[in-house]
């Protein structure tokens, strides 16, 4: 198995309820390193642009409202197998379908305001991470 990058974001949902420290534990808890984080607004042209592939599904405009409602926290998660582990403990995209302990299950309110994102592939995680970071603000311990 490989060493991954995956692009995470803390949905406004989860920043308005002061979850950032409980969530970044499950992460560090379950071994992958934040190895870039960074608290924004997101802008409306970047919330579309980052959901683009979404835009011709019904809930495209409520996503994109919910997205830049409150600040998020973008960040870089390392580790091994890190795109698929992540994405394991995140839970589905439904918080009713979650498994037990599940970040979603814990704490996400709906299908929309569902707390987390994560890249959900290879190829998605690139351009996710290139979206928000440069190699630069990207820092793994050694
Ligand atoms: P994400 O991209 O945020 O990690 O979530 P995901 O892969 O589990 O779900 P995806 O199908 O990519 O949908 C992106 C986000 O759109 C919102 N959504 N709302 N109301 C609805 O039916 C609905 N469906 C999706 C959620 O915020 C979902 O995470
Ligand atoms: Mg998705």
């Amino acid at each position: 198995m490989a060493v991954e990058r995956t692009l995470s974001i803390i949905k406004p949902d989860a920043t308005r309820r002061n979850l950032t420290g409980k969530i970044n534990a499950v992460y560090e808890d379950a071994g992958l390193q934040i190895v870039g984080q960074r608290r924004i607004r997101l802008t409306r042209p970047q919330a579309e642009a980052f959901y683009a592939e979404h835009k011709d599904r019904p809930f495209f405009g409520e996503l994109v409202e919910f997205m830049i409602s409150e600040p998020v926290v973008v960040q870089v998660l390392q580790g091994e197998n890190a795109i698929a582990r992540h994405r394991e403990l995140m839970g589905a995209t439904n918080p009713e379908k979650a498994d037990e302990g599940t970040v979603r299950k814990q704490f996400a309110l709906s299908m929309g305001e569902n707390s987390v994102h994560g890249s959900d592939s290879p190829e998605s995680a690139r351009r996710e991470i290139g979206f928000f970071f440069s190699e630069l603000e990207i820092l793994p311990c050694a």
